[in-house]
């Protein structure tokens, strides 16, 4: 089982009474039906809350840029290119927009201002179909009876153990049983916070004194999730960026050693990088992924922040997906990455 079926949630059956007309059923079907539609709008509209910022910044700097003028000439396609640039798009990634946008234009004489919008939209919705793998295809295949393992990784704030917490908690009401292994060491603190959040989840934490070996406690966590009967590990790890190597040294070591508890452990390493430090979180992916086989990423704190476009360039310049997107720092923030429903809260619906 992959991660993301363990992380489903659950189909609601209809609850029915044994002697019930198909009317009856029907009735039922459909009352689940009303609630699960009305749940997603719900779900729209907190990542729209959550990405307020961004689109408030982008836009209001794109109706500058387009102001008193009515088409789509080199001049509004330059003002655009800076505006994609210093909305934390990276240069890549807006090369590639502009580009695309200039060979609409192209075929397309006379597009107005107004328009630039959906084109906009549709070309950033085209560029992440297809420099984005699937939510779906991420995560080895797990053996029966065995947990899923799945470390994080990040520089010292980015948002780790905030992440890990919620995750437990989304996965705890999906009736998974979750470990948590606090391998982050280094301070006393960070353990604590993270027993905060166990706790809160009901999930069960694994730990040592401070300053004890990373790799004994994720060690130790995995035989205990193992003896347990766990279904998701969840190991939190440190964020030192002293140097590479030693990054490269100590993740290393952290992987050996459960991969002596279950071969194929970690099944998902995922790097959390935070979305308001914009191009700093560009560099810190370089940095972690030329540290470690990195194959799941989440970027977090998108609701303080106007660089939210940092999740357009780094999805398309990593080829990692985007698992997930932080947009507050309560326990019900944390939402699985939808770039469809992305493009739609930054952009709108298509035209
Ligand atoms: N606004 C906001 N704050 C966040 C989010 N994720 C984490 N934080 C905050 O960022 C700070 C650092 O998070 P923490 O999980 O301790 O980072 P770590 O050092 O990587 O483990 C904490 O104050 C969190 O509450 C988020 O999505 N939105
Ligand atoms: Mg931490």
């Amino acid at each position: 089982m992959g991660f993301f079926d363990l992380f489903k949630k659950k189909k609601v059956e209809p609850q029915v009474a044994p002697d019930a007309t198909a009317e009856d059923i029907a009735k039922e079907q459909e009352r689940i039906e009303v609630e699960a539609e009305k749940e997603a709008e719900a779900e729209r509209k907190e990542l729209e809350a959550g990405l307020e910022k961004t689109k408030e910044g982008f836009f209001g700097k794109l109706r500058r840029a387009v102001a008193g003028r009515t088409t789509v000439d080199a001049d509004v396609l330059d003002d655009l290119e800076e505006l994609l640039i210093t909305s934390d798009v990276g240069v890549d990634t807006t090369v590639k927009i502009i580009e695309r946008i200039e060979q609409r234009v192209a075929r397309d004489k006379y597009i107005n201002t107004e328009e630039l919008q959906y084109i906009l939209r549709d070309e950033i919705a085209q560029l992440m179909e297809e420099s984005h793998r699937s939510t779906e295809d991420f995560g080895i295949e797990v053996k029966e009876g065995m947990p899923y393992v799945l470390m994080v990784v990040g520089v010292n704030g980015a948002g780790k153990t905030t992440t890990i917490g919620k995750l437990a908690a989304q996965l705890t009401k999906a009736g998974r049983k979750v470990y948590i292994g606090a391998a982050d060491t280094f301070r006393a603190a960070a353990i604590d916070q993270l027993a905060v959040w166990a706790d809160r989840a009901g999930a069960t934490m694994v730990r040592q004194d401070m300053g004890s070996d990373p790799a004994s406690v994720a060690y130790d966590t995995l035989r205990s999730a193992v003896a347990n009967g766990a279904d998701v590990v969840l190991i939190d790890t440190a964020g030192r960026l002293h140097n590479k190597v030693g990054l490269m040294k100590e993740l290393t070591k952290i992987r050996n050693v459960m991969a002596k508890v279950i071969p194929d452990a970690p099944h998902e390493v995922m790097l959390v990088l935070d979305g308001s430090t914009g191009q700093n979180a560009f560099e810190q992916a370089k940095q972690f992924t030329e540290a470690t086989q990195v194959t799941s990423l989440t970027i977090t704190k998108l609701d303080g922040t106007a660089k939210g476009g940092v999740v357009i360039g780094i999805s398309d310049r990593f080829n990692i997906p985007v698992r997930y997107i932080g947009i507050g720092e309560g326990i019900d923030q944390l939402k699985m990455f939808d770039r469809k429903e992305f493009v739609r809260a930054m952009f709108g619906d298509a035209k």
